[in-house]
């Protein structure tokens, strides 16, 4: 079989691909090891920053989210005690559209698979990328129902398979070192099935270590709990859960947290990587494949849709102008969609001192984490700048 785009993983970045291509006439394959039924159900993101919302929306991908997303023009830092709210939105003309990432992928994937007519292949196996150094890349794989070898012949490869697929491996080593950030901290990532205690964000900044509420829906509400790294979820009952989130999160005058069955209890050991440059040949990495970020500040989503709209974009001005092919997008990608990565990346590390300088127990880092927080709060300038970096912005790239 011949096709001129092969995508790996059906993944935000892979299916944005997809249906890029697919609107543009371009004949593609997604490969997904997992089935349908459980990408739609995978949770893990819920903020889309603004500028990626109207980037969907002119591609014709958000016409649920757009109907269904909540809208955040806030967040809350709680702490000495007290609520400090940060209105983004006021300073911005911009918001947070809250919409969780499973409503996203199965958008995503009816819009390519039944609206598009999309071919996506589930369950493959054994996923390989060959000569993508050469005129004539393949990928092969292994089929699912029949277990036969099939090999698929293309133009191009985008691999989108994520934090651990095999795509960022065909690129050698040597030529593309891999930039990793560990931040020495565990986040305990819970889902609970119940609705949020308060509008917004809740950012806790305790001495006993970071707790956060991001609401994601009516009801279910994510929540993380700092904790030593490689700890054990099992050591996180129902009631120590609870207890050290209302004890992190406390504030005089505020509404109690509403408590819920905790449906998803994981470990994050907090990292970040960044592949430079994120392509070779005919290979170009999207998404989580080529870049990690802790979800400290609810960037990685956000970083493969940029890459997904970059890339799709710049294959389909290669693709349909045969006499007068431009490939100055495919030439640039890497450099472009590193722009916002670095940034991205910068502004964790910066906010991950906020969230987690005061649990160092040391008293100088302690002293200097309130500074910064208390700075939000007393200079205009530097709230501008922690809004524009917090909400994330279509221009500067
Ligand atoms: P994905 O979503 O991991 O999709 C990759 C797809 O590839 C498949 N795959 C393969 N397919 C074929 N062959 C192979 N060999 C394959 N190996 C893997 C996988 O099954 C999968 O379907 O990557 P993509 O598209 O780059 O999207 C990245 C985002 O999913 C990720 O950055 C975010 O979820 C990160 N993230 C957040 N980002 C935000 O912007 N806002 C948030 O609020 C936010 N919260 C989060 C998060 C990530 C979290 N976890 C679990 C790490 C909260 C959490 C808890």
């Amino acid at each position: 079989q011949r096709v001129s785009v092969v995508v790996v993983g059906a993944g935000p970045a892979g299916l944005t691909i997809g249906n890029i291509l697919r609107r543009a006439g371009i004949d593609c394959v997604v490969l997904e090891t997992e089935t349908r039924e459980f990408i739609e159900q995978r949770p893990r993101a819920g903020v889309i920053e603004e500028w990626a919302v109207r980037a969907l929306e002119e591609r014709g991908l958000a016409e649920n989210l757009l109907r269904e997303a909540q809208r955040h023009t806030a967040c809350e830092f709680r702490f000495d005690g007290r609520q400090h709210r940060f209105s983004y939105s006021e300073l911005t003309g911009r918001n947070h559209y809250i919409y969780p990432q499973t409503l996203l992928v199965t958008d995503l994937v009816r819009e390519y698979a039944d609206v598009r007519g999309g071919d996506v292949r589930f369950g493959v196996r054994d996923v390989q990328v060959h000569g993508i150094d050469t005129d004539q890349p393949s990928v092969s794989y292994t089929c699912p129902q029949s277990g036969q070898h099939q090999v698929i012949h293309c133009d191009f490869v985008a691999g989108c398979d994520g934090a651990r697929g095999v795509t960022r491996r065909a690129l050698p080593a040597d030529r593309f070192p891999v930039a990793r950030h560990d931040y020495g901290i565990g986040w305990l990532a819970l889902l609970a099935e119940a609705p949020a205690s308060s509008d917004c964000v809740l950012l806790g900044i305790h001495q006993d270590g970071f707790a956060g509420q991001m609401p994601r829906s009516p009801e279910v509400t994510r929540y993380y709990l700092q904790c030593p790294p490689g700890d054990d979820p099992e050591n996180w009952s129902h009631e120590r859960v609870w207890a050290e989130l209302r004890r992190r999160l406390a504030v005089d005058g505020a509404p109690e947290l509403v408590e819920g069955r905790l449906i998803e209890k994981r470990m994050l050991d907090m990292h970040d990587y960044v592949v430079e440059p994120m392509a070779s040949g005919r290979l170009f990495l999207a998404g989580d494949a080529a870049h990690l970020v802790a979800p400290i500040a609810a960037k990685g989503m956000n970083l493969a849709l940029h890459d997904a709209f970059l890339l799709g974009d710049a294959l389909v001005a290669h693709l349909t102008q045969e006499a007068d092919s431009d490939s100055s997008g495919l030439e640039s990608y890497s450099e472009a969609c590193l722009r916002r990565v670095w940034d991205y990346q910068e502004f964790s590390q910066w906010l991950s001192e906020v969230y987690h300088g005061a649990a160092t127990g040391e008293p100088f880092r302690t002293g200097t984490t309130l500074a910064r927080l208390r700075r939000l709060f007393s200079s205009p300038v530097a709230a501008a700048a922690f809004a524009e970096q917090y909400l994330g912005t279509a221009e500067r790239y």
